[in-house]
């Protein structure tokens, strides 16, 4: 029989990559979707059909439990949280609530309804923050700077805490930042490929941004999804860093974003105070090696064609009047 997978914030950028992962494995996918009053499913418009949605919220304990009993899964994968860094100082107590009492809700309703599901938690390399050691792993201490990565802080406690304290097999993946052409249009990469592209068109002419001088290891959020995957095909549930083990600039990203329309980021950036942050987090890099050992897992797209891939997206998507 096949194996069935319900996965939280699947209209999400992760969501709708493990969906099709997971669908490419022969698996039955069902999603949790909020209501709102217009549908916005485009991430996972071309797999309607194949993947099963049902509504729920990580804030209603109650549907949490209702869609467990009622999709019998195999393996739970909580994605869904406020995951914007920013407007967590703008709704610190509502991102508390998604991205860190979530995780709970979603732990007591497994223990009550189906305590022998494989969980996985996203947990976040903004648990790090001002970083305590360099390169970061599985091993270095948490010291979180804004509420987001306080709240993810939290997630993954508890999850290793239901997994010692119930026996509950709840892993925790501690990925890096992670994008793609499906990438939310404030996250950074997202925002300078697309104006970039917008700039290239004769659309626009600046491009405002915060700190530059930030360090990041991104990766491809198509790579990301499979070592989530991995994970809960493990003889016993444990916490894996996912990263590339390389860093960058912001500078550097805009740097190869504009140079691949062919123009030079430096006639078009402009600092806005408004994109700095109250406090930031400086420098990450990780260190994947439990990952590459026990999962058998690689990056398979480094930075720069990381970038231009998102470039090159976004030009076709401004072309044709899309955003
Ligand atoms: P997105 O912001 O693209 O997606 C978030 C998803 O969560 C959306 O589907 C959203 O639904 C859903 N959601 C938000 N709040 C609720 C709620 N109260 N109830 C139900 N669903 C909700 O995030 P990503 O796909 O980029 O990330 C997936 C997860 O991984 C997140 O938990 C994120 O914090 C974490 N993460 C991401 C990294 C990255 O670099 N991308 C790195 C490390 C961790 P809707 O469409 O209705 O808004
Ligand atoms: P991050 O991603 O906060 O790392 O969290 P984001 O892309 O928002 O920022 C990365 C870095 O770029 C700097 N920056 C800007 N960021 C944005 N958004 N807009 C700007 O104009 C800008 N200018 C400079 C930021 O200061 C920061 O240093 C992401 C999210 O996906 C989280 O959910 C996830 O947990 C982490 O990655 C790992």
């Amino acid at each position: 029989m096949a194996k069935r997978a319900l996965i939280t914030g699947i209209t999400g950028q992760d969501g709708s990559y493990l969906a099709e992962l997971l669908l490419k494995k022969g698996y039955e996918v069902h999603g949790m979707v909020r209501r709102s009053s217009e549908e916005k499913f485009e991430r996972i418009a071309h797999l309607q059909g194949k993947v099963q949605l049902h509504q729920g919220d990580l804030l209603d304990q109650f549907s949490l439990a209702a869609l467990l009993n009622l999709t019998q899964p195999d393996e739970v994968y909580n994605l869904a949280a406020q995951s914007f860094v920013p407007t967590s100082w703008n709704q610190p107590v509502l991102t508390g609530e998604f991205t860190a009492l979530g995780v709970t809700k979603m732990l007591e309703a497994i223990r009550h309804t189906r305590p022998q599901v494989r969980f996985y938690q996203a947990s976040s390399s903004e648990m790090f923050g001002k970083v305590l050691e360099v390169p970061q792993s599985e091993d270095t201490p948490f010291y979180p700077r804004s509420p987001y990565g306080v709240a993810k802080a939290y997630g993954h406690h508890i999850t290793v805490n239901y997994r010692e304290s119930f026996k509950l097999f709840a892993v925790s993946g501690i990925l890096f930042n992670h994008e793609s052409p499906r990438r939310g249009l404030e996250f950074v990469t997202r925002k300078v490929t697309y104006n970039v592209a917008r700039i290239k068109m004769g659309l626009q002419d600046t491009l405002p941004m915060g700190n530059l001088d930030a360090k990041r290891d991104w990766g491809f959020a198509g790579d990301y999804v499979d070592a989530m995957w991995r994970m809960l095909q493990q003889e016993t549930p444990e916490d894996f860093v996912v990263a590339t083990n390389e860093t960058h600039t912001v500078r550097e990203l805009v740097e190869i974003a504009f140079a691949r329309v062919g123009l030079d980021y430096q006639k078009h950036v402009k600092i806005d105070p408004a994109f700095v942050r109250p406090a930031e987090v400086d420098l990450l890099i990780g260190k994947y090696d439990k990952a590459r050992e026990k999962l058998g897992w690689e990056p398979t797209v480094r930075f720069k064609q990381l970038v231009e891939m998102m470039v090159d997206a976004d030009l076709e998507r401004v072309k044709a009047g899309q955003r």
